[in-house]
């Protein structure tokens, strides 16, 4: 194993050190952080790590899907490393992580809510994780012994519980801590809490300006994703439409989507009769309004239907999330805990929110590749600071080593944000990152691809059953709407941009014959599960 310990520092270090606590939530998009963008929900508590703390504009992940990040952030390492390329690949757990080096230097460490792989977490003192998924509504938590138990409740709330009650009783307080505190929400089929889901559905929100995108002057791939919102959302799971109410109005509900067995009863079927009670107001509602106008609706005006019933259900769990950070943040206030505490925001990646039509990731086109960064940790980081550097997931491991004094294990591929965070930015000379995304075919249909990005241009290779490149010039086109590759006037910019792929490529130790390797273990896995 390659790391080290801070052997002969034991004594004094400890009490000096930072505590950790590193907050991730699921498939939260920047565009729903007001410290990012206030169009369309406020989030006074999580806007604090900005106010107080650094904002990342430029932060990103290495694999925009959730499995995958979350190998990556407990590896240092890219995916095509570690071997979590996807969410169906199971994680290799010979693999070291980073709370299991924090764990043998000293301190307590403790994960609580979403892991999605594994549920069997390593380097942590205490744990309850979500099995898989997890469910929105009196969710089944797996406990450090490995027993299940069911907790009554809105998930965004236990989990926030839990941590809290660790936080204040259960841990040893002579140590310092590095605490996981990871929300299932927003994550599809964003089921609020009664109360959120009430609020939410009286209110109306900005049109994204791409929301019609037709995906002309992209690629194959961008106009063959399975992720629009009037083509692929689906009714009952999604829009919260009442099975029974589709099968009444039968061919009015067009156009027709695929629905999953069990996606409206799945989640509501989890509620207590207390609980249907008070989403039944709701659901009713929505419900009726339906029935009465969508068969009567554009095609346009469907889209736009959908598109304000997302945002609803998709703001309305982010509400939950943001009071709750809010609950942890005024802990560590009232204890003394903040001052000496490391408070990290982030999602797993980002998300659509309805741009080019979107709802989903998977993709290095922005909305989906850059994920929310926000850092906090007085007296060493400016408050209010912003930093617009190539920053990744792939650094949260060795920047939380270097603040804990532990040394960087040396296979970690992350550089650590210390020279960014507290000011030394000289320090600092990385201008291009790297990406890669495999799970295709599956869900959502998003074709294999990789790619570099540097804050002036995203260059991409889509390979697999199709080998088609694009270009974007990031300060030109933020929306990525217009691919350059063949536009005689990048041809400089093309050529620069590949070869710096190509050297990324080895320096990451990625190579085509690795992409191929990938593809053939993608093959015989799909094969044995049908086979099973
Ligand atoms: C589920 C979702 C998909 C989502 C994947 C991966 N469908 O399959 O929409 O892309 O998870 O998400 S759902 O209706 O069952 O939620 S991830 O965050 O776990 O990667
Ligand atoms: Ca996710």
């Amino acid at each position: 194993m390659m790391f080290f310990s801070c052997a002969g520092n034991k004594e004094e270090v400890p009490r000096k050190r930072p505590n950790i606590l590193f907050i991730m939530s699921d498939d939260h998009a920047y565009q729903a952080i007001s410290a990012y963008d206030s169009k369309l929900i406020q989030t006074p508590n999580i806007d604090r790590l900005a106010k107080e703390g650094m904002l990342f504009t430029n932060a990103s992940v290495t694999n925009s899907i959730c499995a995958p990040s979350r190998a990556t952030i407990l590896t240092g390492k890219h995916t095509h490393i570690n071997g979590k390329i996807d969410n169906l690949m199971p994680f290799d757990t010979t693999q070291v992580t980073f709370p299991q080096i924090f764990q043998e230097n000293g301190y307590e460490t403790a994960m609580f809510g979403k892991l999605h792989f594994g549920n069997n977490p390593k380097g942590v003192d205490e744990s309850m994780i979500l099995p898989d998924q997890g469910f929105y509504l009196n969710p089944d938590f797996i406990d450090t012994k490995g027993d299940t138990t069911t907790i009554t409740g809105y998930v965004t709330d236990i989990i926030t519980d839990l941590t809290l009650g660790w936080l204040q009783e259960k841990r040893n307080k002579e140590k310092p801590f590095m605490m996981m505190y990871m929300h299932k929400a927003p994550h599809r089929p964003w089921w609020p809490s009664p109360e959120k889901f009430a609020e939410f559905t009286n209110k109306e929100f900005p049109e994204p300006e791409t929301l019609f995108d037709d995906y002309k002057n992209r690629g194959t791939a961008a106009k063959t994703a399975e992720m629009n919102l009037l083509t692929h959302m689906m009714y009952s799971h999604d829009s919260k439409i009442r099975p029974e109410l589709l099968h009444e109005m039968g061919d009015k509900v067009s156009p027709k989507v695929e629905e999953f067995e069990n996606g409206f009863y799945g989640p509501y079927g989890r509620a207590n009769a207390a609980q249907k009670a008070k989403y039944d107001v709701v659901l009713d509602k929505i419900n009726a309004d339906f029935k009465a106008n969508w068969p009567n609706m554009t095609e346009q005006e469907k889209m736009r239907w959908k598109y304000q019933r997302y945002m609803q259900d998709y703001l309305a769990c982010i509400s939950s999330v943001d009071d709750n950070v809010g609950r942890v943040l005024d802990y560590l206030d009232e204890s003394g805990l903040a001052e000496n505490t490391i408070v990290v925001y982030t999602s797993d990646q980002g998300f659509y929110l309805g741009e080019h039509g979107w709802f989903d990731k998977r993709f290095i086109y922005d909305e989906s590749f850059k994920t929310p960064l926000l850092v906090r940790w007085p007296n060493k980081i400016t408050p209010g600071s912003k930093e617009n550097e190539m920053v990744q997931n792939l650094d949260f491991a060795p920047t939380l080593f270097e603040a804990a004094n532990i040394p960087v294990p040396t296979d970690m591929q992350g550089e650590s944000l210390m020279p960014l965070l507290t000011g030394e930015k000289e320090k600092w000379d990385r201008d291009a990152v790297y990406y890669q995304y495999y799970e295709y075919p599956s869900v959502h249909m998003v074709k294999r691809h990789y790619g570099i990005v540097t804050k002036e241009y995203k260059l991409i290779h889509f390979y697999y059953d199709v080998d088609e490149w694009e270009l974007y010039d990031r300060l030109k086109d933020p929306q990525e709407l217009n691919n350059v590759f063949n536009d005689p006037a990048y041809a400089a910019v093309v050529k620069e941009m590949k070869t710096k792929l190509d050297e990324l490529r080895v320096k990451y130790g990625d190579s085509s014959e690795l992409d191929q390797k990938y593809i053939e273990i993608y093959k015989n896995m799909k094969t044995e599960k049908e086979n099973d």
